[in-house]
């Protein structure tokens, strides 16, 4: 059994059904007996555990909200949120290589593939066989990627591919990565393309010098007259709305998993409180520490409450982006300030990786960045607010 009891204040365990609390308890065991004591030296060596995803897979974790029918667990909205939350209160890392696994490899190929693209990949990624990857972002054009400069370009036999993509989460060990490039049908149509690794023309070196989630491979992607063969094109996608939408179901995901950052960094540093006695006392009993606790408590439970609803409203069917972007805003910039608090609590101690904080804490900048940075989806706020858009 699991340890960790979770952190649950207003008894949200209340409103979960039998199944979602059985899903996320598995997974929490799962984390605590296969993760937690190998993560702190990958990410110092700055190794990506792959021994960890055949088991993600067997758990039945990757593309989990996906139907059974591919091979995937078909876990309803908040059950796959519990799934992600244990995984990040592990390592942002190993969330990251999940959300990308499902969320912006596989939803993409069950939402704008064609059947035959859906039974090639669907099953084998799922059970962590086979690795995808997302490329949208490129070195000139992140937050806009409506500007990006990939393009394919039609020939007899399919597609021609040029460009580079930055940033890419998982892309030095994909099998499959999920490229969005313009076309030329004189409207500059962006649509998804399955490069295959080992294409020629097509390379993935990895990113390194990391000082955040050092436990995941970044890479860039690198198309040089790379030939697409026409059965590789996502024959649904059209248009920057396709890949937006994949980033709507990872950002669902992300305002879980931070949650899951946020639970490790106050668990930690409530246990360390209640040992570590200073003027004869354990520090926990001194009123400035408690003022810490009940605001990095009260953060997270509205945290809590936030997701629950958001993953209610995705099984009705009525989730919208903007009311994602809130969740995605609040709760990482949320984990964030808990993660800075809870370092406060373990003094020098903080600093050290014999605790998980540090590397929550900097895990985080990236989560803060990536998936549309805390900045962006306040201005998606702001235009569903007022019908004013701030972006130019
Ligand atoms: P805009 O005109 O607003 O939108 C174009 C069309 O898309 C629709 N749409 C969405 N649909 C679904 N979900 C969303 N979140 C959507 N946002 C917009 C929109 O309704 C429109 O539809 P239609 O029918 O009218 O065509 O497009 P814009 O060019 O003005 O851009 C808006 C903006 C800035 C919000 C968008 O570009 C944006 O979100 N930028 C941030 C980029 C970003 O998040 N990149 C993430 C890259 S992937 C990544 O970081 C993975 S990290 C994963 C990991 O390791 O865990
Ligand atoms: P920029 O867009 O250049 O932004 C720089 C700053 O300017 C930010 O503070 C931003 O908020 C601000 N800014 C930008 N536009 C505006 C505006 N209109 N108004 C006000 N401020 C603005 N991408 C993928 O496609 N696939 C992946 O798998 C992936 N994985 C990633 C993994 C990691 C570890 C990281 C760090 C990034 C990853 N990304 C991935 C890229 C990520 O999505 C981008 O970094 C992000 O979208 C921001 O783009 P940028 O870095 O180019 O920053």
């Amino acid at each position: 059994m699991a340890k960790f009891k979770g952190v649950d204040f207003y008894n949200i365990d209340s409103l979960l059904t039998d199944e979602e609390r059985l899903t996320r308890d598995s997974v929490r065991e799962f984390i605590e007996e296969k993760l937690i004591p190998i993560i702190e030296d990958c990410y110092e060596k700055a190794r990506f555990p792959m021994e960890i995803v055949k088991p993600l897979g067997d758990l039945g974790v990757l593309g989990a909200s996906l139907p059974t029918e591919y091979g995937c667990a078909g876990l309803g909205a908040v059950a796959y949120g519990l799934v992600i939350q244990e995984i990040e209160r592990g390592d942002s890392g190993i969330r990251s290589f999940s959300s990308v696994q499902g969320s912006l490899a596989m939803y993409p190929i069950y939402a704008f593939g064609s059947e035959e693209q859906k039974r090639k990949w669907l099953p084998a990624m799922a059970k962590g066989d086979k690795i995808g990857c997302f490329g949208l972002t490129e070195p000139d054009f992140g937050s806009n990627p409506a500007g990006m400069v990939t393009r394919a370009k039609r020939t007899e036999k399919g597609w021609l591919l040029n460009g580079t993509k930055a940033w890419i989460t998982n892309g030095t060990i994909a099998d499959i990565a999920v490229v969005w490039a313009k076309t030329d049908d004189g409207n500059d149509t962006i649509r998804g393309f399955l490069v295959e690794k080992g294409t020629p023309g097509f390379t993935a070196p990895e990113i390194h010098r990391k000082h955040s989630l050092r436990a995941s491979v970044t890479s860039e992607l690198v198309f040089s007259d790379c030939e697409i063969p026409e059965e590789n094109i996502l024959p649904l996608s059209k248009g920057l709305k396709s890949p937006l939408m994949c980033l709507s179901q990872a950002r669902y995901g992300i305002s879980w998993g931070a949650i899951g950052s946020a639970m490790a960094c106050y668990q930690t540093a409530l246990d360390y409180a209640q040992g570590r006695v200073q003027f004869g006392k354990p520090i926990s009993a001194f009123q400035l520490q408690q003022a810490k606790f009940a605001d990095m408590l009260t953060e997270i439970t509205k945290a809590q409450l936030l997701s629950f609803q958001l993953g209610r409203l995705k099984e009705q069917g009525k989730i919208t982006p903007s009311q994602i972007s809130m969740a995605k805003r609040n709760n990482v910039s949320m984990a964030m300030e808990v993660a800075r608090k809870a370092r406060t609590i373990l003094g020098g101690n903080g600093i050290s990786g014999d605790y998980p904080i540090m590397r929550h804490m900097n895990n985080l900048e990236s989560v803060y960045t990536y998936e549309g940075t805390h900045d962006i989806h306040t201005l998606i706020l702001g235009a569903e607010i007022t019908g004013h858009q701030a972006f130019e």
